[in-house]
């Protein structure tokens, strides 16, 4: 290896002293193509947005950084936010843009906007603006509890209208269509476009908090409306998003009963709760792993040990989402909480008990390794060839640009000398992450016949990126 500087030659001292083997050959295959990224992201639903806006100026740039800027912090391109169903703040409430009945379905609506969307509108403007974020995908986890059976935005119920839930008080399904219009109308105006709508959360689950029931032939009742509603309103780029079931089989089994509205969806959402994403979802639209997180763990920042929770060590999130892009073919993964105080591993960034500290998890670095260098619009291609317990992906990016990401399980440490046919590697970097990096600069060698090596060690995630001549 040709090492310039001191800290490469450190690295390359702790390297030898690590006893490596032969470099393993990565050939990445740039004719192998597979799905199109539209990248990874978070969401601050639930008034976690109001935690974030309530910090000090110095905390809340912080936080934001740590989300949303793509050199200091995970650069993620994909915002999920909620869209309210609760007649009131309460406790952790998203309050409804028309929290009381107008009437009935065909009354004229009497929406109320408070331009603030608990500290939505605010983290949205600043995700789009300051960060160029282009992706923001906002879910409703209900319909208000008078368009629904159970007269009740909570504990289940379904939307009235659709098949097998008729209401005394008529047909909702065009009410609450205009009325997710409204909320995309409010943004619009705001200068935030929202770009992916889902009117379903977790429509497999009855619980305490938002909930609305919905087989996939329900759901396909209410996209029959919802999609000449958003045309109608010219929001004909909007994208139909359905339906975040609990679990990937649970997402699974809902789409034979969305076969009729095949052209009306625009991706396909599912949770990894109940069951993880290891299989494809058949649908020739984008997939999205959106909602995942150690919800009850204790706090750990650690990346292959720590106290705390080992469900929320970051080396196991770089390889959920390496099974969940290379496996079940998703375009994006979502955690659930970015950033919130509290001493569960339901987030990626802590708020201290005081407030006065911004804590970040290895989780975040371990999708900042993916969400950095995997931009939306970068194409997974082929790879062969994998170092002994190491998960391998790659992507060619908008900009030509060549992503491998190495997910090193194992403990011993090695080197991979990476070959990518038909590409000769002008420059190159690679970026650790482990127990004491936090996705930060190491040495990439480009040989004389354009491969790239770098050392990967154990328990580890490192991605190297190729550039080009011609790039
Ligand atoms: C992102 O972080 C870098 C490094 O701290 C900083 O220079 C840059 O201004 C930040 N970008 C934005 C959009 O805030
Ligand atoms: C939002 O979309 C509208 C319509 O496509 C477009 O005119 C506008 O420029 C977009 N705004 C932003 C901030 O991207
Ligand atoms: C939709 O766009 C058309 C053509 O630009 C315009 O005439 C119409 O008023 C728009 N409708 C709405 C609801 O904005
Ligand atoms: C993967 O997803 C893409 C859409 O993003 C789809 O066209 C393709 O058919 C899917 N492949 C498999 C194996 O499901
Ligand atoms: C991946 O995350 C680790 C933090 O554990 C960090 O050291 C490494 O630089 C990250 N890699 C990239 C490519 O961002």
């Amino acid at each position: 290896m040709a090492l310039s500087t001191g800290i490469f030659a450190a690295l390359a001292a702790a390297a030898c002293a690590l006893n490596l083997q032969a470099a393993t050959t990565i050939t990445v295959d740039l004719s192998k193509t597979y799905q199109t990224m539209d990248g990874f992201g978070i969401s601050e639903t639930f008034q976690r947005a109001n935690q974030m806006h309530a910090l000090s100026p110095t905390l809340q740039r912080y936080a934001l950084d740590l989300l949303f800027n793509r050199t200091s912090g995970a650069g993620f391109s994909i915002l999920r936010n909620g869209i309210g169903s609760s007649p009131d703040s309460a406790s952790d409430h998203m309050v409804s843009i028309q929290p009381k009945n107008p009437g009935g379905p065909s009354s004229p609506p009497k929406y109320v906007w408070d331009a603030n969307d608990n500290s939505q509108v605010w983290l949205s403007t600043e995700a789009v603006q300051t960060y160029d974020l282009r992706i923001v995908y906002a879910n409703a986890w209900s319909a208000p509890g008078y368009m629904k059976t159970n007269n009740n935005d909570a504990n289940g119920g379904s939307l009235c209208g659709v098949s097998g839930a008729s209401c005394a008080s008529g047909d909702w399904k065009k009410a609450y269509a205009e009325y997710l219009v409204q909320y995309l109308t409010y943004y619009r105006e705001i200068g935030v476009n929202i770009t992916h709508l889902g009117f379903l959360n977790e429509p497999d689950l009855t619980t305490s908090y938002a909930s609305m029931r919905s087989s996939g032939t329900q759901a396909a009742d209410f996209v029959k409306v919802l999609r000449p509603a958003l045309d109608r309103a010219n929001l004909t780029d909007v994208k139909v998003a359905c339906c975040d079931a609990e679990g990937w089989s649970s997402q699974q089994g809902m789409m034979s009963g969305l076969k009729g509205v095949e052209d009306m969806l625009g991706t396909i959402t599912g949770h990894a709760y109940t069951n993880a994403p290891t299989s494809s979802i058949n649908t020739r639209h984008p997939v999205w792993q959106t909602e995942n997180a150690d919800l009850q763990g204790a706090w750990t920042t650690g990346f292959a040990s720590g106290s705390g929770s080992t469900a929320g060590l970051g080396l196991l999130w770089a390889e959920r989402i390496s099974d969940a892009i290379t496996k079940a073919n998703v375009s994006a993964y979502l955690y659930w909480v970015g950033v919130q105080g509290g001493a569960t591993n339901s987030k990626l960034i802590r708020i201290s008990d005081d407030k006065t500290q911004v804590i970040a998890s290895k989780r975040l670095w371990a999708f900042a390794n993916w969400s950095r260098h995997v931009r939306p619009g970068a194409v997974r291609v082929g790879t062969s060839g994998s170092p002994t317990g190491a998960r391998v992906s790659a992507f060619r990016n908008g900009d030509g640009r060549v992503a491998v990401q190495v997910v090193q399980s194992g403990s011993g440490a090695g080197s991979v000398s990476v070959q990518v046919a038909g590409f000769k590697s002008k420059s190159a970097k690679a970026w650790l992450t482990d127990e004491s990096h936090n996705c930060e600069e190491q040495a990439a060698t480009v040989g004389s016949d354009g491969s790239v090596s770098a050392v990967v060690p154990g328990k580890s995630m490192v991605t190297i990126v190729l550039e080009s001549d011609a790039s």
